[in-house]
């Protein structure tokens, strides 16, 4: 997250922290369900990341590089679904399910550090301008080096699909899948390694899941806002893929 502030994981206790073993900090996610990570798609595009032996999920995680065993989980991955028709080069349909599963064969337990997000109610369209939040392990500027040690998070405010495809903006790039969000100063925006996490936005007292991380052009740029996989576009698909997992597999 370039501006914003940090944060600890008891403030966005859906925020999950993906690693692969090699290659250390992956991704973000968020927890929809004691058993389901959503993240992007994009997270597992080459080869060794989709192994998914290789790679560990951790909830209620505040620093990247400690163990803080009193508030953290970790899990294995159960199952890697990628959206079907997502696009690598478009990032189209940039969405993925994880399903997590602790050393004792459970799913995650809810305390203060970890729980779940609610996913919007179908159809749900927030107008332009209205103010949602972002957060991430990603990294603090453009140039940076490394992805933030410590969780943050920033307010970022939702744009029209009409400013976004201007030309100035993203043109034709935006699809109906895709929404942008950015601060009014350019000041705030997630960063590489802020993908597959949360833009969350609060509506009658509860955060809901808007937003995935997906990309965009630099980060905190005039003009450039962080662009949005729109979850309210895969009520269906999520729920087909995790009830199908549950009554296969349970
Ligand atoms: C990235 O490279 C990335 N400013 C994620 C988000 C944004 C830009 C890049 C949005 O993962």
């Amino acid at each position: 997250i370039v501006g914003g502030s940090f944060t600890p994981i008891e403030s966005h206790p859906w925020v999950a922290a993906l690693f692969h073993k090699r290659q250390g900090f992956l991704c973000g996610g968020s927890l929809i369900s004691p058993c389901w990570v959503v993240t992007a798609a994009h997270c597992f595009v080459d080869g060794e990341v989709t192994k998914t032996k290789y790679i560990s999920v951790y909830l209620g995680k505040t620093a990247i590089n400690e163990t803080d065993a009193d508030r953290e989980q970790s899990f294995t991955v159960e199952k890697l679904i990628i959206h079907q028709k997502y696009n690598s080069s478009t990032f189209d349909n940039d969405i993925a399910l994880l399903k997590i599963r602790s050393r004792d064969g459970g799913c995650a337990v809810k305390s203060a550090s970890s729980r779940t997000v609610c996913l919007p109610p179908l159809r749900t369209q927030l107008p332009a301008g209205f103010p949602c939040s972002i957060a991430g392990f990603g990294k603090e500027g453009n140039g940076a080096w490394h992805y933030s040690q410590y969780l943050k998070q920033g307010e970022v405010r939702l744009l029209s699909q009409t400013q976004c495809k201007t030309e100035a903006y993203y043109g034709d790039r935006i699809t109906k899948n895709m929404f942008c969000a950015g601060s009014p100063d350019w000041s705030t925006d997630a960063c590489k390694g802020d993908s597959g996490g949360p833009l969350v936005c609060e509506v009658s007292g509860r955060m809901f899941l808007f937003g995935v991380v997906s990309w965009g052009d630099g980060c905190a740029k005039k003009d450039k806002p962080g662009v949005y996989t729109q979850v309210t576009n895969y009520n269906k698909w999520i729920a087909v893929k995790t009830e199908l997992q549950e009554y296969t597999e349970g």
